[in-house]
């Protein structure tokens, strides 16, 4: 199918991954144990017990990895730095060898055109910080400034896109209120404390960011997602709707654009908290200005009204809400492939930061193999491509300011809970000789870049 869709001039495209996803090297170079390498070292955690090591061998392969995004066209790369490869003890002195890296990583982007996007956290908190307390403590928000500090004092000469937080909603209720992500707690109360004390470290880290690098675009990403009711909803069905949705989106959306929590939502969380936790200035600090808005989106949510009773709830304040099946066509990964969802919760994000949107994150996981004939024949990776830049389109249509979009991923990696088994990628990696494969779907994307710069 040909896909001759056109974007604005100037739109962005990209790849992206995320540290512990792709380094590998989990003990080299002077950098200690972050909370996934805890997490993945206990059974049942992660399918097959995969762990962070080898994935990509990214941390030796980079210079090559580099080469390939340069033959796939790509205008920019998006990845994360690790935390405890910088500083190994969390808070405190800097690891040379680690910083240098990134350094390196940098300037092999520039000198092939391409632009770095820099995510300062993608999941990977040093263990030792989580020893600490972690993203429970008020401490995390002081600890990530000086973070941020180290990582944008060093590379903020030549990286002008910088997002404090990957998907704040993963590192807070999925991590500890569902116990899928580290470290893994299952605590109602815990996954709100541990969003607001994120965005608090967010919002510390801005200003420190602007200090250290004049002119930087400066964003969070965050993986908003469509909530959808029943078709014919009951008032208990849109209430369900309503809590869903505050969760999922109004907790951060509130506090980072508006500068409040959803006041309903204080109300469903009041058996759990008295709201204590809001200290006097932690919302101002939240909602310091962005540059930016980063979305991850790859399906929407589907909830109805349940018996409160039978079905307990771990989400704050989602007391009554209860999951519906995805619909529809869906990925190995059992996630819906809605479309117009896509272009739904793009235009809500663009409506509800009143900011330019990149789309940081999109994409498919498939069960991939190399064909006898040496590539990778990926026919449902590329027809969710082309459908969902399809919605790209249609929402900068109907007024949503889209500046760019990466696909998620620019390679099969760690893909967290599941390990090696989902492979999300463009470009295909054997974890035996990590041999790279561009995927159809590859070669499909590099040839709508090459289209978009009048190229081919
Ligand atoms: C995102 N969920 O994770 C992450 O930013 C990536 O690191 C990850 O590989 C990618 O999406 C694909 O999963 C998510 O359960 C993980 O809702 C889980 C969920 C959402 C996003």
């Amino acid at each position: 199918m040909a896909f001759d869709t056109t974007f604005p001039d100037g739109f962005l495209w990209g790849a992206a991954t995320a540290s512990f996803q792709i380094e590998g090297a989990t003990t080299e170079g002077g950098r200690s144990a972050s909370i996934w390498d805890t997490f993945a070292a206990i059974e049942g955690n992660v399918a097959n017990k995969d762990t962070g090591d080898p994935a990509c061998e990214h941390y030796h392969r980079m210079p090559q990895d580099v080469v390939m995004m340069k033959a796939l066209g790509l205008d920019a790369y998006r990845f994360s730095v690790a935390w405890p490869r910088v500083i190994p003890d969390g808070v405190g002195a800097v690891n040379a060898e680690g910083i240098d890296f990134y350094d390196r990583l940098v300037d092999q982007l520039l000198d092939n055109g391409i632009r770095p996007f820099v995510t300062l956290y993608h999941w990977d908190l040093p263990q030792v910080l989580d020893d600490r307390g972690g993203w429970l403590s008020r401490d995390s928000a002081p600890w990530f400034g000086e973070y941020a500090a180290a990582v944008v004092g060093r590379l903020g000469d030549r990286v002008r896109n910088w997002t404090t937080l990957n998907e704040p909603w993963c590192s807070s209720f999925l991590s500890y209120s569902l116990a899928h992500h580290a470290p893994g707690h299952a605590d109602e109360l815990e996954g709100l404390l541990a969003a607001h004390h994120l965005m608090l470290a967010h919002g510390t880290a801005v200003p420190i960011i602007r200090d250290l690098c004049p002119g930087a675009e400066v964003s969070i990403t965050l993986n908003p997602t469509q909530v959808l009711g029943p078709e014919d909803p009951t008032a208990a069905d849109l209430d369900a709707v309503r809590r869903a949705d505050n969760n999922y989106n109004g907790v951060f959306y509130s506090p980072l654009f508006h500068g409040e929590y959803p006041n309903s939502m204080l109300e469903d969380v009041a058996h759990l908290t008295d709201g204590s936790f809001i200290h006097d200035g932690d919302l101002a600090t939240i909602s310091a200005p962005l540059d930016n808005l980063g979305v991850n989106n790859y399906f929407p949510t589907r909830v109805r009204a349940g018996d409160p009773g039978a079905n307990p709830t771990r989400l704050a304040g989602c007391e009554g809400v209860e999951a519906v099946a995805p619909q529809g066509a869906l990925t190995d990964m059992g996630w819906e492939q809605n479309p117009d969802a896509h272009r739904q919760i793009l235009l809500r994000s663009a409506q509800e930061s009143g900011l330019p949107v990149y789309i940081t994150e999109n994409g498919s996981a498939w069960a991939d193999t190399v064909s006898a004939d040496g590539a990778v024949h990926d026919p449902e990776r590329t027809a969710y491509l082309h459908s969902h830049l399809q919605a790209v389109r249609e929402a900068i249509d109907e007024g949503a300011d889209i500046r760019g979009y990466f696909a998620w991923s620019l390679m099969d990696n760690f893909e967290w809970a599941f390990g090696y088994d989902k492979r999300f990628g463009i470009v295909h990696v054997d974890y035996d000789s990590q041999v790279r494969t561009i995927k159809d779907s590859g070669h499909e994307y590099a040839r709508i870049i090459a289209a978009h710069h009048g190229r081919s």
